[in-house]
């Protein structure tokens, strides 16, 4: 597959950036700096180009989607909400993707196709903070708007993060949940998602810190498996660190795909209502396992959510009204209006934490 535009196509879309930034001046008011939507020191790639946030919305864009998997569920949720969001604007949706976790050949293939086929943007959830970097920077070159959410690239390789919520509150929140099940003593695991995954990573890198906390001193971590997002693999590696520490009395899954696998294999076993288990559930896939004793608590944030927020970002940015730079502000529709914080990051807000007395109040 050709990875380069024709200089044609390529000069088109130069004008047409051009036409769009001198249009977007002109409502409001005026400002010399030029776009250039490139980084070298690693900062947001949007963060040194100018605004013009009383342009227009723009309709007609494609966006794209690009999750880290198509047939994961949450994925399902979180880009049908950007597709509600975008169809709500006037915009086109699309989705492409692996169906495997692990497959960043795949997902840097598919922004190359992308780049080819001049979408307005690409929202993507990656797989690996590096392994997209050089191909969404060709995507960025030739003036598409490139967001994560989800799962972020490094920052000079996309313009926004929209991320679900503090990295560092649900990571810690995540060892406090489960300390407080656990009676804060005994041996811990975690059952992660792909070994390359950001927002795993970011997590897990958070709870560890949390874990040196005085109050967990006798909670110990013993081992971080991946299930790599797949079903087989999680319930097999759950079954696997049972029986390699049989001291195990708490495990925390910070994937929907790896908590359902692990609640499936304990609800079964005569570790069930005895191991504790925790983390990043939905609702839906966890309600049986609360019911029936085998989960105590867990947390999320709306997947549908994210993936409007993440759509209402990918528009702003591709109409002009924001770069990325901290500061900026747009709106998202229903959610309200987002600020950019530092690094291009977007918050979503607090996720919810669920058990026996509110889960059955949400439907996702
Ligand atoms: C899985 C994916 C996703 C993560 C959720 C919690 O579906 O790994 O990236 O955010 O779990």
């Amino acid at each position: 597959m050709s990875q380069r535009l024709t200089s044609t196509s390529r000069t088109g879309i130069a004008l047409a950036a051009t036409a769009a930034l001198a249009l977007g001046l002109s409502a409001c008011g005026g400002t010399t700096k030029t776009s250039t939507d490139k980084a070298t020191t690693g900062a947001p790639a949007g963060s040194s180009a100018s605004a013009a946030p009383n342009a227009a919305t723009k309709t007609g864009l494609t966006v794209a989607f690009l999750p880290k998997q198509v047939n994961n569920p949450y994925f399902t949720i979180s880009d049908n909400g950007g597709k509600a969001a975008l169809s709500s604007l006037g915009e086109n949706y699309k989705e492409v993707g692996t169906s495997s976790g692990t497959d960043t050949a795949g997902q840097v293939s598919y922004v190359n196709t992308l780049t080819q086929q001049q979408v307005s943007a690409i929202a993507v959830s990656a797989q690996d903070p590096g392994a997209l970097c050089t191909a969404l920077k060709q995507a960025m070159s030739n003036g598409i708007k490139v967001v994560t959410y989800d799962s972020d690239t490094n920052p000079d390789c996309r313009q926004l993060f929209v991320s679900q919520a503090s990295s560092e509150a649900l990571g810690r929140s995540e060892v406090d949940l489960l300390g407080k099940q656990l009676n804060y003593t005994g041996d811990i695991a975690i059952l992660s998602a792909a070994q390359t995954a950001t927002n795993q990573n970011t997590w897990i890198g958070y709870m560890q810190d949390e874990l040196k906390q005085p109050k967990f001193a006798k909670m110990k971590l013993v081992k971080i498996a991946y299930g790599n997002d797949d079903a087989q693999t999680s319930f097999q590696q759950t079954q696997g660190l049972l029986q390699q520490y049989p001291n195990l009395k708490g495990i925390i899954s910070p994937t929907t795909v790896g908590i359902k696998a692990a609640a499936q294999y304990l609800t079964g076993s005569k570790y069930k209502g005895q191991v504790m288990l925790t983390g990043l559930g939905t609702p839906n896939d966890m309600r049986s396992y609360v019911k029936d004793g085998t989960v105590q608590g867990f947390e999320l944030w709306d997947p549908a959510k994210l993936g409007s927020l993440a759509a209402y970002a990918a528009t702003a940015l591709a109409s002009g009204q924001i770069t990325g730079a901290a500061g900026q502000t747009f709106k998202a529709g229903d959610l309200g209006t987002f600020t950019i914080g530092d690094k291009g990051v977007v918050l979503l807000g607090q996720p919810t934490v669920f058990d026996k007395s509110n889960i059955d109040q949400f439907n996702f």
